[in-house]
């Protein structure tokens, strides 16, 4: 075989080898055996001295024109190599965001009871009412003397709680947001609507419907002529809110010393429609809060002419208002911490 033969085949094996090397280390093995000081390129270049003038510089293009091929090569494998290994690492790597986790950490939920207050502070912010917050520990004027419940006034009984000192309780109701909020507004900027949710204490025995820490949410609506019409088309809207599209409501004569006239709210039942049942006694209804026109001495009380403006005022009680919707039977397991019964609710939210 001639030199140039020789070349020819050293570059269509080293050709062959150069792709078929899988591995970077295995390319510069290539590498160093083909063009490295010991190998026939080299060695070919070498014996170029021994051809004859005519040869030498034809076959020294011949074997620059196979170095050149092979090293160019070898660059181009060498790329593609790196880039074999980075795609092989990224396939490795890949992570599958839809397989579940490993669950080490159990996540919680919202109480139920949060759940509720949100729903229906949602609710009344969508009906242009301001959400509002007041003490808990609260001044005897507000919880009760404003709210036309004077000192010696029998339904202080009622709601006995627990003292501070002599002017000073925690609230036994939001309905001391009424008159503080009262006292702020002013109506040249428009009518006043807000609801107002936070806890109440009582000195009550703990039962299965009575809790001595309980929450409520306070509803007040003051402006002109505003009527019993405008409280029960708002009432309705809450009830089918958070029990139902097709609930009714009725009102029935009651007494708060802050309203006049007062009215206990009552909702067709939403396990038996209204026919009776075990849950609303027989009766096809539900009682679930309170409500009325604000007195004329509650508004006087807050600076305000109940010649010119009236309103109305509602207390829903939201403990009340879940064990009624999810048929719980004792409200102590809002307060006794027990996971078991909490997780119940896991994705109640809205
Ligand atoms: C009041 O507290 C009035 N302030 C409500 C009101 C506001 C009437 C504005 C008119 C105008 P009452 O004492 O009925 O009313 O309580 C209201 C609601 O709180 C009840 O319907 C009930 O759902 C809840 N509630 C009362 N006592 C307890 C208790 N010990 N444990 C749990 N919930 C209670």
């Amino acid at each position: 075989m001639s030199l140039k033969e020789n070349l020819e085949k050293l570059r269509d094996n080293g050709l062959q080898d150069i792709a078929n090397s899988n591995e970077e280390q295995v390319l510069n093995d290539i590498r160093v055996k083909l063009l490295g000081k010991k190998g026939p390129i080299t060695d070919a270049l070498k014996s170029m001295k021994d051809l004859s003038a005519e040869e030498r510089p034809k076959i020294g293009a011949i074997a620059n024109q196979i170095k050149k091929e092979l090293t160019e090569a070898i660059a181009k494998r060498q790329v593609e190599l790196v880039q074999l290994v980075i795609q092989e690492k990224v396939k490795k790597e890949t992570i599958d965001v839809t397989l579940p986790s490993r669950q080490t950490k159990k996540t919680g939920t919202q109480h139920i009871l949060n759940q509720i207050i949100e729903d229906i502070e949602d609710l009344f912010i969508g009906l242009g009412y301001q959400v509002i917050s007041g003490p808990e520990v609260e001044e005897d004027k507000y919880n009760f003397e404003k709210m036309n419940i004077p000192k010696d006034h029998p339904a202080r009984d009622m709601q006995d709680t627990f003292y501070i000192d002599d002017e000073l309780l925690m609230r036994t109701h939001t309905s001391p947001q009424q008159a503080r909020t009262m006292e702020q507004h002013d109506f040249s900027k428009g009518p006043l609507k807000m609801i107002s949710p936070g806890k109440v204490y009582r000195r009550d025995t703990d039962d299965a419907t009575h809790s001595h820490q309980f929450h409520q949410i306070e509803g007040l609506v003051v402006d002109e002529n505003i009527t019993m019409a405008d409280l029960k088309g708002t009432l309705e809207v809450l009830v089918r809110h958070v029990f139902g599209e097709d609930r009714k409501i009725r009102f029935r004569p009651s007494y708060f010393p802050f309203t006049e006239p007062s009215v206990e709210v009552d909702i067709t039942c939403f396990a038996c429609g209204g026919d009776g049942c075990r849950i609303c006694k027989q009766t096809g209804w539900i009682e679930v809060l309170g409500a009325g026109l604000v007195h004329p001495n509650v508004l006087r009380n807050s600076g305000i002419d109940p010649e010119v403006y009236s309103g109305f005022a509602f207390g829903v009680g939201p403990d009340r208002f879940a064990m009624l919707k999810y048929g719980v039977e004792d409200i102590r397991n809002f307060y006794s911490n027990d996971v078991r019964f909490l997780e119940q609710f896991k994705g109640e939210e809205a």
